[in-house]
């Protein structure tokens, strides 16, 4: 067992950059390669206040024993576990990834063509988190623990309205082993969330909440896809995903 995530951190490290797990066909595409530009957000572009008048101005704080914690065992391996109300003061936590984020708009290769990515992003190693977010480095400090695999990956994606998504798939590099974990904390405004299975029948449909975290197990990434689909009227929402270096 690791004393701290950055003792995980060292032991996990690969020098390799995160992917983005859409990318599934960049490297064989021949034409333009697809970019990545810097985004400013301010705090004021993107505001989640309105999502709940009783979440302000509390502490951010987070359930360590993940009382709440519960698993939707699906087919083939595959399980979700939902941990609803995890983080306190939620909203609080999305303005401040929303300020201190280095957003970048990405493209992805897709059906040959090079087109935007329906998100802004942005990646970090736990090491790498910024002061103002190091309630993420305690957060994946725990998960770690708790899921017994090394979680020093952080990403986000901010979805600023209903026309940003996140298509169907199995994480890149996840979907190619056997088992893996990836947990997704909801900050600010409620999204769909799906889950389908890859052969035969099966699917499930999530819409977590500021402060819910969704966590993939098993074969999730191999067996199931899922997907934020767009929406007609949302506001917006930042997914914070906690991953192990194998998966960027
Ligand atoms: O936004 C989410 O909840 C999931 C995001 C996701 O699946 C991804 O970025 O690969």
């Amino acid at each position: 067992m690791f004393d701290s995530l950055d003792d995980m951190s060292t032991a996990f490290a690969t020098p390799s950059p995160a992917p983005d797990p859409e990318r599934s066909s960049e490297a064989a595409h021949p034409g333009r390669q697809p970019t990545s530009r810097r985004v400013r957000v301010r705090p004021g572009d993107v505001a989640a206040r309105q999502s709940s008048l009783f979440d302000q101005g509390e502490q951010v704080a987070f359930d360590r024993s993940l009382s709440t914690r519960r698993r939707h065992e699906l087919a083939d391996g595959a399980w979700v576990d939902v941990v609803p109300g995890l983080v306190q003061g939620s909203l609080d936590l999305f303005d401040r990834v929303v300020a201190a984020a280095e957003w970048r708009a990405e493209e992805m290769v897709l059906f040959d063509e090079v087109v935007a990515c329906p998100r802004l992003s942005v990646r970090w190693t736990v090491g790498e988190l910024p002061d103002e977010l190091v309630v993420l480095r305690s957060l994946g400090a725990v998960l770690s623990q708790c899921y017994r695999t090394a979680l020093t990956r952080v990403s986000a994606n901010l979805y600023r309205d209903g026309r940003d998504s996140v298509a169907w798939h199995g994480d890149r590099g996840a979907r190619d082993r056997d088992r893996a974990t990836i947990a997704v904390l909801t900050l600010g405004s409620p999204r769909p969330f799906r889950l389908r299975r890859r052969r035969g029948p099966g699917g499930l449909a999530l819409e977590p909440a500021s402060g819910d975290l969704l966590v993939m197990g098993g074969t999730c990434q191999r067996t199931w896809q899922h997907a934020v689909p767009k929406v007609a009227d949302a506001g917006p929402r930042i997914a914070v995903m906690f991953r192990t270096s194998l998966d960027g």
